[in-house]
Protein backbone atom coordinates (compact mmCIF):
# COMPACT_ATOMS: atom_id res chain seq x y z
CA UNK A 1 0.00 0.00 0.00
CA UNK A 2 2.13 3.07 -1.13
CA UNK A 3 1.50 6.53 -0.88
CA UNK A 4 0.14 6.81 -4.34
CA UNK A 5 -2.53 4.18 -3.86
CA UNK A 6 -3.87 6.22 -0.75
CA UNK A 7 -6.58 7.45 -2.78
CA UNK A 8 -7.74 10.71 -2.59
CA UNK A 9 -10.86 12.04 -4.04
CA UNK A 10 -9.84 16.29 -4.73
CA UNK A 11 -6.55 14.94 -6.07
CA UNK A 12 -7.21 17.34 -9.23
CA UNK A 13 -7.47 20.10 -6.44
CA UNK A 14 -4.33 18.99 -4.56
CA UNK A 15 -2.39 19.31 -7.59
CA UNK A 16 -3.57 22.85 -8.85
CA UNK A 17 -3.33 23.72 -5.35
CA UNK A 18 0.86 22.35 -5.49
CA UNK A 19 1.44 24.14 -8.78
CA UNK A 20 0.67 27.15 -7.03
CA UNK A 21 2.37 26.51 -4.03
CA UNK A 22 5.70 25.90 -5.86
CA UNK A 23 5.36 29.40 -7.27
CA UNK A 24 5.09 31.02 -4.37
CA UNK A 25 7.56 29.16 -2.98
CA UNK A 26 10.00 30.62 -5.49
CA UNK A 27 9.59 33.77 -4.78
CA UNK A 28 11.38 35.75 -1.90
CA UNK A 29 8.72 38.15 0.32
CA UNK A 30 7.37 37.17 4.20
CA UNK A 31 3.36 37.28 1.88
CA UNK A 32 4.90 34.36 -0.20
CA UNK A 33 6.24 32.46 2.73
CA UNK A 34 2.74 32.61 4.68
CA UNK A 35 1.27 31.71 1.34
CA UNK A 36 3.79 28.37 1.06
CA UNK A 37 2.83 27.76 4.80
CA UNK A 38 -1.21 28.27 4.16
CA UNK A 39 -1.22 25.93 0.82
CA UNK A 40 0.72 23.83 2.48
CA UNK A 41 -2.20 23.31 5.70
CA UNK A 42 -4.50 23.07 2.76
CA UNK A 43 -2.96 20.62 0.82
CA UNK A 44 -2.31 18.47 3.97
CA UNK A 45 -6.33 19.00 4.96
CA UNK A 46 -7.34 18.15 1.66
CA UNK A 47 -5.10 14.60 1.08
CA UNK A 48 -6.83 12.88 4.23
CA UNK A 49 -10.48 14.17 3.27
CA UNK A 50 -12.19 11.20 2.72
CA UNK A 51 -15.10 12.42 -0.05
CA UNK A 52 -14.99 14.71 -3.13
CA UNK A 53 -15.90 17.88 -1.82
CA UNK A 54 -19.38 19.49 -3.30
CA UNK A 55 -19.26 23.29 -2.54
CA UNK A 56 -17.83 26.36 -1.15
CA UNK A 57 -18.96 25.98 2.59
CA UNK A 58 -17.68 22.07 2.66
CA UNK A 59 -14.09 23.40 1.49
CA UNK A 60 -14.28 25.93 4.13
CA UNK A 61 -15.75 23.83 7.24
CA UNK A 62 -12.43 21.67 6.24
CA UNK A 63 -9.98 22.75 9.38
CA UNK A 64 -7.01 24.05 7.89
CA UNK A 65 -8.62 25.54 5.00
CA UNK A 66 -9.67 29.48 5.21
CA UNK A 67 -11.95 31.96 2.94
CA UNK A 68 -9.58 32.20 0.17
CA UNK A 69 -8.40 28.91 -0.22
CA UNK A 70 -11.98 27.65 0.04
CA UNK A 71 -12.61 30.18 -2.94
CA UNK A 72 -9.65 28.97 -5.04
CA UNK A 73 -11.07 24.84 -4.14
CA UNK A 74 -14.62 25.92 -5.34
CA UNK A 75 -13.11 27.79 -9.22
CA UNK A 76 -10.73 24.31 -9.59
CA UNK A 77 -13.94 22.65 -8.81
CA UNK A 78 -15.98 24.66 -11.02
CA UNK A 79 -13.62 25.26 -13.76
CA UNK A 80 -11.07 22.38 -13.83
CA UNK A 81 -8.73 25.26 -13.09
CA UNK A 82 -7.12 28.50 -11.37
CA UNK A 83 -6.92 31.46 -12.67
CA UNK A 84 -4.33 32.18 -10.43
CA UNK A 85 -1.82 30.05 -11.36
CA UNK A 86 -1.70 31.76 -15.01
CA UNK A 87 -0.93 35.29 -13.31
CA UNK A 88 1.36 34.29 -11.04
CA UNK A 89 3.51 31.99 -13.72
CA UNK A 90 5.79 34.33 -15.04
CA UNK A 91 8.66 34.31 -16.82
CA UNK A 92 11.08 35.10 -14.33
CA UNK A 93 9.53 32.64 -11.74
CA UNK A 94 9.82 29.65 -14.59
CA UNK A 95 13.54 30.74 -15.10
CA UNK A 96 13.88 30.64 -11.40
CA UNK A 97 12.20 27.35 -10.66
CA UNK A 98 14.20 26.28 -13.45
CA UNK A 99 17.66 27.22 -12.25
CA UNK A 100 16.85 26.07 -8.46
CA UNK A 101 16.53 22.68 -10.45
CA UNK A 102 20.20 22.72 -10.51
CA UNK A 103 22.01 20.76 -7.52
CA UNK A 104 23.28 23.05 -5.54
CA UNK A 105 21.29 25.96 -6.68
CA UNK A 106 19.02 27.85 -4.26
CA UNK A 107 16.76 30.79 -4.52
CA UNK A 108 19.48 33.51 -3.76
CA UNK A 109 21.49 32.38 -6.75
CA UNK A 110 18.67 31.63 -9.02
CA UNK A 111 17.62 35.28 -8.57
CA UNK A 112 21.36 36.47 -9.08
CA UNK A 113 21.43 34.97 -11.93
CA UNK A 114 18.55 35.97 -13.76
CA UNK A 115 19.73 39.26 -12.85
CA UNK A 116 22.37 38.67 -14.43
CA UNK A 117 20.17 38.27 -17.76
CA UNK A 118 20.28 34.53 -17.63
CA UNK A 119 16.65 33.20 -19.11
CA UNK A 120 17.42 29.56 -20.09
CA UNK A 121 20.12 26.41 -19.04
CA UNK A 122 22.11 27.53 -22.00
CA UNK A 123 22.66 30.81 -20.93
CA UNK A 124 23.63 29.06 -17.65
CA UNK A 125 26.02 26.91 -19.62
CA UNK A 126 27.55 29.83 -21.08
CA UNK A 127 27.82 32.15 -18.07
CA UNK A 128 25.52 34.65 -19.44
CA UNK A 129 26.42 38.01 -17.02
CA UNK A 130 29.85 36.39 -16.38
CA UNK A 131 28.20 34.33 -13.64
CA UNK A 132 30.45 31.57 -11.55
CA UNK A 133 29.18 27.65 -11.06
CA UNK A 134 30.67 25.98 -7.81
CA UNK A 135 31.93 22.51 -8.94
CA UNK A 136 28.65 20.89 -7.66
CA UNK A 137 26.62 23.42 -9.67
CA UNK A 138 28.60 22.23 -12.72
CA UNK A 139 27.60 18.65 -12.07
CA UNK A 140 24.07 19.82 -11.35
CA UNK A 141 23.78 21.43 -14.83
CA UNK A 142 25.82 18.55 -16.32
CA UNK A 143 22.87 16.24 -15.80
CA UNK A 144 20.34 17.97 -15.42
CA UNK A 145 17.44 15.79 -16.65
CA UNK A 146 19.02 12.66 -15.17
CA UNK A 147 18.88 14.70 -11.39
CA UNK A 148 15.16 16.14 -12.73
CA UNK A 149 13.29 12.99 -12.57
CA UNK A 150 12.27 9.99 -9.98
CA UNK A 151 13.23 6.63 -10.68
CA UNK A 152 11.40 3.91 -10.85
CA UNK A 153 11.06 1.88 -7.13
CA UNK A 154 12.60 -0.86 -8.86
CA UNK A 155 15.69 0.58 -9.90
CA UNK A 156 16.24 1.82 -6.36
CA UNK A 157 16.14 -1.67 -5.11
CA UNK A 158 18.62 -2.40 -7.87
CA UNK A 159 21.08 0.33 -6.55
CA UNK A 160 20.77 -0.76 -2.47
CA UNK A 161 21.07 -4.71 -3.81
CA UNK A 162 24.35 -3.75 -5.82
CA UNK A 163 25.88 -1.90 -2.61
CA UNK A 164 24.31 -3.45 0.56
CA UNK A 165 26.93 -6.90 -0.40
CA UNK A 166 29.56 -4.44 -1.02
CA UNK A 167 29.58 -2.79 2.65
CA UNK A 168 28.90 -6.13 3.79
CA UNK A 169 32.30 -7.55 2.59
CA UNK A 170 34.01 -4.63 4.35
CA UNK A 171 32.36 -5.47 7.94
CA UNK A 172 29.79 -8.49 8.09
CA UNK A 173 28.12 -7.07 11.08
CA UNK A 174 26.74 -3.73 9.84
CA UNK A 175 23.18 -2.85 8.98
CA UNK A 176 22.38 -1.56 6.00
CA UNK A 177 18.99 -0.10 5.01
CA UNK A 178 17.42 1.51 2.58
CA UNK A 179 15.10 4.20 3.96
CA UNK A 180 13.30 7.76 2.65
CA UNK A 181 10.64 7.20 0.35
CA UNK A 182 11.70 3.72 -0.61
CA UNK A 183 11.19 2.75 2.97
CA UNK A 184 8.10 4.32 2.69
CA UNK A 185 6.56 2.35 -0.29
CA UNK A 186 6.34 4.99 -3.08
CA UNK A 187 6.29 3.59 -6.69
CA UNK A 188 8.83 5.94 -7.24
CA UNK A 189 12.01 7.64 -5.50
CA UNK A 190 13.73 10.84 -6.49
CA UNK A 191 17.14 9.40 -4.81
CA UNK A 192 18.54 6.31 -3.06
CA UNK A 193 18.64 6.59 0.94
CA UNK A 194 20.95 4.70 2.27
CA UNK A 195 21.13 4.35 7.00
CA UNK A 196 24.60 2.52 8.02
CA UNK A 197 24.85 1.79 11.73
CA UNK A 198 26.74 -1.42 13.69
CA UNK A 199 25.02 -3.33 16.85
CA UNK A 200 27.95 -3.46 18.91
CA UNK A 201 29.03 -5.96 21.02
CA UNK A 202 32.36 -6.75 20.08
CA UNK A 203 33.17 -3.26 20.69
CA UNK A 204 33.56 -2.36 16.99
CA UNK A 205 32.18 0.67 15.48
CA UNK A 206 31.60 1.62 11.92
CA UNK A 207 33.91 4.22 12.06
CA UNK A 208 36.02 3.77 8.68
CA UNK A 209 33.63 1.99 6.82
CA UNK A 210 31.94 4.71 4.36
CA UNK A 211 35.44 5.94 3.45
CA UNK A 212 36.15 2.29 2.21
CA UNK A 213 32.89 1.64 1.34
CA UNK A 214 32.76 5.09 -1.24
CA UNK A 215 36.66 3.92 -2.28
CA UNK A 216 35.06 0.45 -3.39
CA UNK A 217 32.01 2.34 -5.06
CA UNK A 218 33.82 4.54 -7.32
CA UNK A 219 36.17 1.94 -8.21
CA UNK A 220 33.24 -0.03 -9.59
CA UNK A 221 31.78 2.97 -10.92
CA UNK A 222 28.71 2.46 -8.86
CA UNK A 223 29.33 6.05 -7.61
CA UNK A 224 30.21 8.14 -10.17
CA UNK A 225 30.59 11.69 -8.70
CA UNK A 226 30.58 13.29 -4.88
CA UNK A 227 28.66 16.18 -4.72
CA UNK A 228 29.34 16.49 -0.48
CA UNK A 229 31.80 14.92 1.26
CA UNK A 230 31.97 14.85 5.62
CA UNK A 231 34.80 17.06 6.44
CA UNK A 232 36.82 14.69 8.27
CA UNK A 233 35.24 11.02 8.47
CA UNK A 234 36.23 10.78 12.03
CA UNK A 235 33.00 10.80 13.35
CA UNK A 236 30.23 8.05 14.24
CA UNK A 237 27.72 10.29 12.49
CA UNK A 238 28.64 11.03 8.79
CA UNK A 239 26.29 12.38 6.12
CA UNK A 240 27.67 12.22 1.94
CA UNK A 241 25.65 13.03 -1.39
CA UNK A 242 26.85 12.27 -4.41
CA UNK A 243 25.85 10.77 -7.63
CA UNK A 244 25.74 6.60 -8.32
CA UNK A 245 24.19 4.49 -11.47
CA UNK A 246 22.82 0.79 -11.53
CA UNK A 247 24.98 0.10 -15.01
CA UNK A 248 26.45 1.76 -17.36
CA UNK A 249 23.52 2.47 -19.64
CA UNK A 250 21.58 3.70 -16.82
CA UNK A 251 20.86 7.53 -16.15
CA UNK A 252 22.92 8.91 -12.95
CA UNK A 253 20.78 8.94 -9.46
CA UNK A 254 21.44 10.97 -6.50
CA UNK A 255 22.72 8.76 -3.63
CA UNK A 256 22.49 9.94 -0.21
CA UNK A 257 24.73 7.95 2.92
CA UNK A 258 23.96 8.78 6.82
CA UNK A 259 25.90 6.68 9.43
CA UNK A 260 24.82 6.87 12.74
CA UNK A 261 25.82 5.43 16.07
CA UNK A 262 23.48 2.31 17.08
CA UNK A 263 21.88 3.84 20.22
CA UNK A 264 20.78 5.93 17.71
CA UNK A 265 19.19 4.15 15.56
CA UNK A 266 15.88 4.21 16.08
CA UNK A 267 16.05 8.05 15.82
CA UNK A 268 17.94 7.93 12.56
CA UNK A 269 14.87 5.52 10.82
CA UNK A 270 12.39 7.86 12.23
CA UNK A 271 14.52 10.79 11.01
CA UNK A 272 15.18 9.31 7.45
CA UNK A 273 12.18 7.61 6.93
CA UNK A 274 10.39 10.86 6.71
CA UNK A 275 8.77 11.97 4.73
CA UNK A 276 9.85 15.64 5.96
CA UNK A 277 6.52 16.93 6.82
CA UNK A 278 5.70 14.39 9.11
CA UNK A 279 9.25 15.04 10.74
CA UNK A 280 8.47 18.24 10.84
CA UNK A 281 4.62 17.57 12.64
CA UNK A 282 6.92 15.57 15.36
CA UNK A 283 8.99 17.84 15.67
CA UNK A 284 7.10 20.10 16.75
CA UNK A 285 5.18 18.27 18.85
CA UNK A 286 7.97 17.72 20.59
CA UNK A 287 9.08 21.34 21.32
CA UNK A 288 5.58 21.53 22.22
CA UNK A 289 5.95 18.71 25.37
CA UNK A 290 9.27 20.73 25.91
CA UNK A 291 11.20 18.09 24.47
CA UNK A 292 13.68 18.38 21.25
CA UNK A 293 13.96 15.47 18.74
CA UNK A 294 16.64 15.06 16.12
CA UNK A 295 17.98 12.10 14.21
CA UNK A 296 20.24 11.38 17.24
CA UNK A 297 17.66 10.72 19.76
CA UNK A 298 14.51 12.66 21.81
CA UNK A 299 16.12 14.87 24.42
CA UNK A 300 14.58 16.80 27.61
CA UNK A 301 15.90 19.77 28.96
CA UNK A 302 17.62 21.75 26.53
CA UNK A 303 17.67 25.11 27.63
CA UNK A 304 17.99 27.76 24.83
CA UNK A 305 18.99 31.36 24.37
CA UNK A 306 15.63 33.10 24.23
CA UNK A 307 17.04 35.47 22.17
CA UNK A 308 18.31 32.82 19.64
CA UNK A 309 16.50 29.73 19.48
CA UNK A 310 19.05 28.07 17.17
CA UNK A 311 22.14 28.68 19.78
CA UNK A 312 21.77 26.06 22.92
CA UNK A 313 23.02 27.07 26.19
CA UNK A 314 22.48 23.33 27.39
CA UNK A 315 22.61 19.83 25.42
CA UNK A 316 19.86 18.79 27.73
CA UNK A 317 19.71 14.63 28.47
CA UNK A 318 18.77 12.03 25.65
CA UNK A 319 15.53 10.36 27.15
CA UNK A 320 15.05 7.71 24.12
CA UNK A 321 16.46 6.59 20.71
CA UNK A 322 16.87 3.56 20.38
CA UNK A 323 13.66 2.37 18.60
CA UNK A 324 11.18 4.22 16.47
CA UNK A 325 8.41 2.66 18.80
CA UNK A 326 9.87 4.39 22.06
CA UNK A 327 10.04 7.58 20.48
CA UNK A 328 6.78 7.67 19.02
CA UNK A 329 4.96 6.54 22.63
CA UNK A 330 6.69 9.23 24.77
CA UNK A 331 5.49 11.60 22.00
CA UNK A 332 1.79 10.50 22.57
CA UNK A 333 2.03 9.44 18.89
CA UNK A 334 0.24 6.23 18.01
CA UNK A 335 2.82 4.00 15.67
CA UNK A 336 2.52 4.45 11.97
CA UNK A 337 3.73 2.26 9.31
CA UNK A 338 6.47 3.95 7.34
CA UNK A 339 4.11 3.54 4.38
CA UNK A 340 1.45 5.54 6.90
CA UNK A 341 3.74 8.56 7.32
CA UNK A 342 3.16 10.87 4.93
CA UNK A 343 1.82 14.43 4.97
N1 LIG B 1 14.41 14.84 5.73
C1 LIG B 1 13.82 15.80 6.57
N2 LIG B 1 13.94 17.12 6.29
C2 LIG B 1 14.60 17.52 5.19
C3 LIG B 1 15.19 16.59 4.33
C4 LIG B 1 15.07 15.25 4.63
O1 LIG B 1 13.23 15.42 7.58
N3 LIG B 1 14.69 18.83 4.92
C5 LIG B 1 14.22 13.42 6.04
C6 LIG B 1 12.83 12.98 5.67
C7 LIG B 1 12.99 12.39 4.32
C8 LIG B 1 14.36 11.74 4.44
O2 LIG B 1 15.11 12.61 5.27
O3 LIG B 1 11.98 11.45 4.03
C9 LIG B 1 15.03 11.51 3.10
O4 LIG B 1 15.13 12.74 2.41
P1 LIG B 1 14.88 12.84 0.85
O5 LIG B 1 15.13 14.26 0.47
O6 LIG B 1 15.67 11.81 0.13
O7 LIG B 1 13.29 12.62 0.67
P2 LIG B 1 12.43 11.33 0.38
O8 LIG B 1 13.27 10.11 0.29
O9 LIG B 1 11.35 11.32 1.40
O10 LIG B 1 11.75 11.63 -1.02
P3 LIG B 1 12.43 11.48 -2.47
O11 LIG B 1 11.80 10.31 -3.13
O12 LIG B 1 12.09 12.74 -3.19
O13 LIG B 1 13.90 11.29 -2.27
MG1 LIG C 1 14.97 10.07 -0.87
MN1 LIG D 1 17.87 11.81 0.08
Amino acid sequence: KAEEHTACANQDVVNKLQELRELHKAKLSKEDTWKVYTYDKAIRALRSYPTRIRCYEEALAIPGIGDKTAQKITEILQTGDLRRIGYEKTEDIEAINMFQGIYGVGRQTAYKWYANGCRTLDDVRARKGGIKLSTCQEIGLKYYADINSRMPRSEAADIYNLIRPIALQIDSKLSVEIMGSYRRGKPDCGDVDILITRPTGDGKTHQGVLRKLLGELHRREIITEDLSLPDTFDDLELVYRGLCRRDLSSPRRRIDFLTVPYESRGAALLYYTGDDIFNRSLRLKANKMGYSLNQRGLYQGIVRNPSNKLEKLNEGTIIASETEEEILRILGVPWQEPHERIR
